[in-house]
């Protein structure tokens, strides 16, 4: 048995009980879900705390406008030796999905990593705060991605993301990427979304929106985590 899910535009033809995962999945994010990521549109920009601005990995990152960056996001570049300023992150108030902002990532060497990070993790302190994470739940992450001219040099825009546990007093991190097909050339606004389940001992996540060993311009916006219920076990009969 095979489906096609008509409107989560990654999954493919899927067999047997990932077709069940797949409806379900339909199922729950057909009702109304609860967002919760914070400026998840990117509508919000302060200035950088001057510390964090004079960082490596984000003093070699053109700002525009200058030393701003969405509000509860990390601007950040893996830097590469003998690697001029040829990344940018920039608010754009043209180009943008919903609300009257997105964010823009250029790349101009092909050995670019920029990315825009967000965390969890400071809501941890207030354990009743609804923008942390749960043990033993599915999530879906969800954006919108556009782009212009990319050319992968290895990766592309992707999406890579980690869950930060803690068991007996010790702490793990599990990591996830998007995987491939990944868009490359120029096309519009479509959306994008990566499921995840967190363990017993989840305790934070943490997500990257990047612009990875590529060149080009893409931009993102309308960034959603939702929780899709507990983790269901299912026997076979
Ligand atoms: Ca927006």
């Amino acid at each position: 048995m095979q489906c096609y899910h008509p409107t989560l535009g990654d999954f493919k033809r899927l067999p047997g009980l990932l077709c069940l995962a797949c409806a379900l999945a339909f199922a729950a994010s057909a009702s109304p879900a609860e967002i919760l990521i914070e400026n998840g549109g990117f509508e919000v920009w302060r200035t950088l705390d001057p510390q964090v601005a004079r960082q490596e990995t984000v003093s070699s990152i053109q700002l525009l406008p200058p030393n701003m960056a969405p509000e509860g996001w990390s601007p950040l570049r893996e830097p590469h030796r003998q690697q001029g300023p040829t990344a940018t992150i920039a608010m754009d108030e043209k180009t943008k999905h919903g609300g009257a902002r997105s964010l823009r990532i250029e790349n101009r060497d092909p050995r670019d990593i920029t990315l825009i990070q967000y965390s969890t993790e400071r809501f941890t302190a207030r354990p009743d705060d609804p923008h942390n994470i749960r043990p033993g739940r599915r999530y879906a992450v969800r954006w919108w991605l556009k782009g212009e001219n990319v050319e992968s040099a290895g990766a592309g825009p992707i999406l890579m993301m980690g869950v930060i546990s803690v068991k007996d007093g010790k702490t793990y991190r599990t990591h996830a990427s998007e995987p491939p097909p990944r868009p490359l050339g120029t096309f519009d606004w479509q959306p994008r979304q990566l499921v995840f389940i967190t363990d017993p001992y989840a305790r934070s996540a943490g997500f990257t929106f990047q612009l990875r060993w590529a060149t080009g311009t893409i931009w993102y916006d309308d960034i959603e985590l939702v929780d899709l219920g507990p983790v269901v076990h299912v026997e076979t009969y």
